[in-house]
């Protein structure tokens, strides 16, 4: 952390080196102005977290609290420090405060005098201040309004010349309206998977500069691929103070140097200042063969290099070290038989993406850049083989910290601008504030190879085009469309950046869009662009229900999160029922528990109607099943549909980015990993789903068993077997095996292994008559090398649907060791665990609780008895705690007879630890 923050930030030196630039972050007092009550305040932060620490609301993530806790967004706030100024400060000409993050209306103060008020989040502020500081004790203050009043107020202006819809988020959110109308995070508001906290703060860092003639606001860079050389164009932004158009007569020099290998310097005898603004730029350029390139993860190393630039005008230095990457990247939409392809290339390299969708990792901004949390989801993603997360639009442009740690694990970062599920005004201010929005964003983020793509919002296109908000075939709505995203939003990213492609919408029909005027094609064509799909009313496990598309950027079924996760978040331990209010509360799915119940029981058996903690944790492993499985075999599909296309002239899909990664609350959602960290059995099928190499069926409507071999290695596989063996439940062991032999898979390539007619096959195995067959067998693929050795990870085709077959009892029995390590006598977080089963076990699933940590697999299925997999803790700990924190989940055991009373036991324990630990009082100041 400390290493990135020398890195990012950018220090002034002015004259003698006394005069540093002072950071203003750290303990302010916030004051609740309606009933002037103080609390001790952080800066960088946010009133509720201030207000949870200071006692005076209940816990935010607790109970219904985001609801209770909600009158925090009514008031006014204020936030007030001292300041010491130095004399030698203020014998520079400007002394500038630079606000990194104002969320969101907020009017500043400096000494009692107003200097500013500001109206966007996703925007740094700074301000000349000199003339109202003075030597010694200065007093800033920073006073917010509400943005839930401020969005009303703007809404209802806005009416009286027309609607921008929607007028409100479903009730089920328990959110809040407008939030179209003002620049802040969406999610501040309410969405379908997370609280409402429309929260007010200072929410990045604060500091005081002083400057002789012009602060330089941003350094980034522009790298192109010429013939033979990489030609990387630095370029300074500087922000100047007084005239607003003006030559500034004073040389300017900019110093960069690439690992101190090469290095450039320019003078530059004046700056031209147009609104405050001026720019100087420099090349560096860079044999071909003097650099590694920057791969995505799969395909190389994630090469970065550091550059180093100094700026220096008159006696105002700036210096900056950015992480700088040498890659390619082409979004290439060329026309096929039918519509156009939509992939990306990397290095000239086609790269299927593969991936998910991140929404903001709190439900507040103030904990947005917390290191542990990005690095745990972001390492998560490249260990499950992601190469691309899309940063969704209804939450925030991240922080620096996790575009630097994508560009280190090689997760290419599909980045939507700030906009999603609304339709949105385009006053004359509205559209100002957009396109500084842009620009400082992009000046931010671009130098960061991670970054492939802008895309102008989240669904906006579909909204309108589908007529979700009632604005049938209006004009105006389309008008305002083409006016944010193509006039303003495309016109200003494409200058910015000419590096990167841009698309206007996700789902959209890439430039087939733009060319029916950004509103007029179906955004979710299969033949042309991205496209998102969801259904909770079809089988979530039949394959054929799947749109074949060119790039899938959106699917996905809710789960719920582990027990132990909900258990942080309760108020009563009577809240742990399937239908207690609190479970109620968290889901914000209009319908979403009746959705989840059908999906599973389309599959499983619903378990039986008592309300107990068995059954929610029933429920939690059941939805995770059915999640897992599902999401699986859609993603598979477009992992095999790469190469080829189906009869519809649909196919040559490139991307699989489900829907979502991760989570801001305790609730059900879509996410693969929980608001805990821990990881939903959905994560564990990812890391095979995504494996570089797989085996997977596709069986059709019809049952015939196509099996396809996929390779993302570029090089190509030979020799190969494909086995398809058929278990049967009573005895678990394998009684038929068929295999496909001398198979070879080209690089980067989906191919057809072999096809056959399941029923048949079920037949000639032996397993009896086809019914008996069908209900009593199971079929496995594996995919192994010229010597044996499996090289996919296991696969599996349900000949028949779960719930109706007669699943074997079983007694899974687990036995832990702690794992010997190479170079290393005992390890105190590696653990073999030996799981057996008399019978064949289906999606055992193991929990460890409290202990963090990944198990190499989990959700698998016990076949011939036994299966040895690993344990790794994040932290040191004893094998007995973890052979007493063991909680083992399978198939044949989810109802509440069959459950190991242990097993509840270790739930109940916990829960007791809980009730002691908490004390529960929410206490409401007004
Ligand atoms: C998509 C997203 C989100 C939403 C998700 C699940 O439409 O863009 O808005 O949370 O579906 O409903």
């Amino acid at each position: 952390m400390d290493r990135l923050k020398t890195i990012l930030t950018v220090m002034l030196i002015v004259g003698d080196l006394d005069a540093l630039t002072v950071s203003l972050n750290g303990q302010w007092r916030g004051n609740i102005l309606s009933s002037d009550t103080f609390f001790e305040a952080s800066v960088p932060g946010g009133v509720f977290t201030d207000l949870e620490k200071a006692g005076l609301i209940g816990r935010n993530l607790e109970g219904f609290n985001d609801v209770r806790n909600r009158w925090v967004a009514n008031e006014s706030i204020a936030y007030i420090t001292q300041v010491n100024v130095d004399e030698n400060l203020l014998r520079a000409p400007h002394v500038v405060l630079t606000f990194h993050g104002l969320d969101t209306f907020a009017e500043i103060y400096v000494n009692g005098i107003g200097i500013a008020a500001t109206s966007n989040m996703f925007l740094k502020y700074s301000f000349d201040v000199k003339n109202n500081l003075k030597p010694g004790k200065n007093e800033l203050k920073v006073v917010f309004g509400s943005a839930v009043k401020a969005a009303e107020d703007l809404y209802n202006e806005h009416s009286k010349k027309y609607i921008v819809p929607p007028k409100c988020v479903p009730k089920e959110y328990n959110g809040e309206c407008h939030v179209n109308f003002i620049r802040k995070m969406h999610a501040s508001f309410g969405w379908d998977w997370g609280a409402a906290f429309p929260s007010m703060g200072i929410w990045r860092d604060v500091e005081l500069q002083p400057a002789q003639i012009a602060l330089v606001t941003e350094i980034t860079t522009d790298i192109y691929e010429r013939d033979n050389f990489w030609q990387v164009v630095v370029i300074v932004f500087f922000k100047t103070f007084g005239e607003q158009n003006t030559i500034i007569d004073k040389e300017t020099n900019v110093e960069c140097s690439l690992e101190n290998l090469y290095t450039n310097k320019s003078a530059l005898s004046k700056l031209i200042v147009s609104n405050n603004e001026a720019n100087t730029s420099l090349v560096l350029n860079i044999p071909l063969n003097k650099v590694k390139r920057w791969w995505p993860n799969g395909y190389g190393e994630p090469q970065l290099y550091s550059l180093s630039v100094k700026v220096k005008t008159d006696s105002d230095v700036a210096e900056k070290e950015l992480k700088i990457g040498f890659r390619t990247v082409k979004l290439v939409q060329e026309r096929l038989e039918e519509g156009l392809s939509f992939y990306f290339t990397i290095n000239g390299i086609p790269v299927f993406a593969k991936g998910s969708n991140w929404i903001p990792s709190s439900a507040v901004p103030e904990n947005l850049s917390n290191e542990h949390t990005l690095r745990h989801l972001l390492k998560s993603s490249r260990d499950a083989h992601m190469n691309m997360m899309r940063v969704w639009g209804g939450g925030v442009y991240e922080s620096d910290l996790f575009y630097s740690i994508a560009d280190e694990y090689g997760i290419m970062v599909w980045q939507d601008f700030m906009f999603a599920c609304n339709m949105y005004p385009t006053t004359r201010s509205f559209l100002a504030n957009v396109k500084d929005e842009i620009v400082q964003n992009m000046r931010r983020l671009k130098h960061h190879p991670s970054i492939v793509l802008w895309a102008g919002n989240n669904e906006n296109e579909a909204a309108l085009y589908g007529n979700w908000y009632g604005t049938g075939s209006k004009e105006i709505y389309k008008r305002d469309y083409v006016k944010l995203y193509a006039d303003v939003i495309k016109h200003e990213a494409e200058i910015m950046d000419g590096t990167r492609p841009f698309v206007v919408s996700s789902p959209s029909n890439g430039i087939y869009s733009e060319e029916n005027n950004y509103t007029e094609s179906n955004p979710y064509s299969n033949y042309y662009g991205d496209v998102h799909y969801y259904n909770y009313l079809r089988d979530p496990w039949d394959i054929n229900q799947y749109p074949v598309t060119r790039f899938a950027s959106e699917y996905g079924f809710q789960a719920l999160p582990s027990i132990w996760t909900l258990m942080s978040a309760i108020e009563h331990p009577n809240d742990l029922q399937c239908e207690s209010s609190f479970m109620e509360h968290r889901q914000h799915l209009p319908s979403g528990t009746n959705f989840m119940k059908l999906l599973i029981s389309k599959n499983l058996d619903i378990p039986g109607s008592n309300n107990s903690l068995v059954r929610l944790m029933d429920y939690v492993y059941l939805s995770q099943v059915t999640q897992a499985v599902a999401v699986r075999i859609e993603t598979e599909l477009y992992r095999q549909m790469r190469s080829s296309f189906n009869t519809k002239n649909e196919g040559m899909t490139m991307g699989a980015l489900y829907w979502q990664l991760n989570d801001v609350w305790q609730a059900p959602s879509w996410s693969s990993i929980d608001f805990d960290g821990r990881w939903k059995m959905l994560h564990y099928y990812a890391k095979d789903f995504f494996a570089p190499v797989i085996i997977t069926p596709q069986l059709s409507a019809a049952r015939e068993l196509v099996v396809f071999g996929i390779s993302d290695l570029p090089d190509a596989l030979e020799n190969l077997t494909a086995e398809i063996l058929l278990y049967e439940w009573s005895t678990s062991k394998a009684v038929y095996t068929h295999n496909l032999t001398n198979l070879s898979i080209s690089p980067r390539e989906s191919k057809v292994l072999g096809r056959l007619w399941l029923d048949k096959f079920l037949e000639e195995a032996g397993c009896g008559s086809l019914a008996k067959a069908r209900e009593h067998c199971l079929v496995e693929f594996r995919l192994k090398d010229a010597s044996g050795r499996r090289i996919a990870p296991l696969n599996y085709v349900y000949p028949h649907a779960l719930k109706e077959v007669a699943l074997p009892r079983n007694d899974v029995k687990v036995k832990i060791e702690p794992r010997v390590l190479a170079n290393a006598s005992l390890s105190e977080r590696d653990f073999e665990v030996e799981v057996m089963s008399n019978n064949l076990a289906l999606f055992v699933w193991l929990e460890l609780g409290n202990i963090p940590g990944q198990f190499s697999e989990n959700g698998f299925h016990v076949l011939n008895h036994k299966k040895t997999i690993h344990f790794h803790s994040s932290q040191p700990v004893a094998a007995q705690e973890v052979t007493k924190n063991l909680v083992v989940t399978s198939l044949s055991r989810i109802s509440d007879t069959n459950r190991r009373v242990s097993d509840v036991q270790v739930v109940l324990s916990e829960l007791d630890k809980l009730k002691s630990i908490k004390c529960i009082h929410s206490r409401k100041i007004k």
